[in-house]
């Protein structure tokens, strides 16, 4: 009877210090993974609420298990290295402090309505390996400073609002396979260092830069038929400026020569009345 009621006491404050080890961190968090999905989570905006288990208490250690417990990030050695967080219906813009998961490896927000630009600070993930962000309604231009992520082998951005050229710079990632910008709004020569690679490197052919009405060069078709259409643009906007310089100074003539006609009209009428009556 004692023992069984000890046994039962001693497995009680056993599974007591098991709970307590379940909840307790195997490793120290990580202050800035915490900054990086605190701010990130801030500026999602999440109307399907597929983030719901993204709370505040959570990033203070996003890998306290072997994976994450944040639906789509994915941890290794206690730091998130791999976002995945594509068709959920993201809303908002992407934190520059994306910059603070300095071991993210994989970083995939496509399709959804993200917003905004693509933030510079991506240039200090200096492990990242695929990025893609195709499908969203990212502007503004794309940063040269991308080249600075080494380990770069794809850059997906296909059908966004992007505008401005193609750095020449993103040229100087070797290990870049897959580079797609299509149907965005780019515009300028593509980069040799792009648009037609050398050595060993992996060449891009059209399909990469298709559906950018401005953009031109190898692989795409060369700049000559836009080239014409400025010009046909430029010619028309310098004809109806004439066309409406030559109408304006008729109708002032013609306004200029009534008024004319109508004085003189009115002398020839006033004549008679001053002519001395005799
Ligand atoms: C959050 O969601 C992910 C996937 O939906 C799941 O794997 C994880 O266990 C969830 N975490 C918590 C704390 O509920
Ligand atoms: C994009 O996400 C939506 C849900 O938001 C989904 O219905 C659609 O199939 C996704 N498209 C692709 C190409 O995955
Ligand atoms: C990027 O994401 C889109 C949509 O989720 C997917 O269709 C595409 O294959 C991905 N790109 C690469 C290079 O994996
Ligand atoms: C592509 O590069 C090769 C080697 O540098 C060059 O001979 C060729 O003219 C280039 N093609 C175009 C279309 O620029
Ligand atoms: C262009 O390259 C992509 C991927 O590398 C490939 O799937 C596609 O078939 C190629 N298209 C042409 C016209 O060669
Ligand atoms: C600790 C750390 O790296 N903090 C950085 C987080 O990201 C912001 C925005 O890029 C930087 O200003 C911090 O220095």
């Amino acid at each position: 009877m004692r023992t069984t009621h000890r046994e039962m006491r001693i497995s009680k404050s056993l599974l007591l210090f098991m709970l307590i080890c379940a909840f307790l961190p195997p490793s120290s968090p990580d202050p800035k993974d915490e900054s990086c999905l605190t701010h990130l989570f801030q500026s999602f905006d999440d109307p399907n609420k597929n983030l719901r288990n993204w709370s505040i208490p959570t990033f203070s250690n996003p890998c306290s298990d072997f994976n994450s417990n944040l639906a789509g990030a994915t941890c290794n050695n206690g730091r998130v290295y791999k976002l995945s967080l594509q068709n959920l219906g993201l809303r908002g813009t992407i934190s520059p402090y994306i910059s603070n998961c300095t071991n993210l490896q994989s970083l995939d927000l496509s399709n959804n309505s993200l917003a905004g630009p693509i933030p510079v600070e991506l240039q200090y993930l200096v492990n990242l390996a695929v990025l893609n962000l195709s499908s969203n309604h990212l502007s503004a231009a794309i940063p040269p400073s991308l080249a600075m992520c080494n380990y770069l082998n794809v850059i997906d951005l296909h059908e966004n609002d992007l505008t401005g050229t193609i750095p020449p710079q993103l040229g100087s990632l070797a290990r870049l396979s897959v580079f797609d910008v299509s149907n965005n709004k780019l515009s300028g020569p593509i980069p040799a260092s792009l648009g037609n690679r050398t050595g060993n490197l992996p060449r891009l052919n059209a399909s990469s830069f298709s559906g950018n009405k401005d953009l031109y060069g190898y692989p795409l078709g060369p700049m000559n038929s836009k080239g014409l259409s400025v010009v046909v643009i430029v010619g028309i906007g310098l004809g109806s400026g004439l066309l409406s310089l030559v109408l304006s100074f008729t109708v002032v003539c013609i306004w200029l020569r009534s008024v004319e006609q109508k004085r003189a009209d009115e002398q020839e009428a006033k004549i008679p009345q001053l002519m001395p009556d005799y």
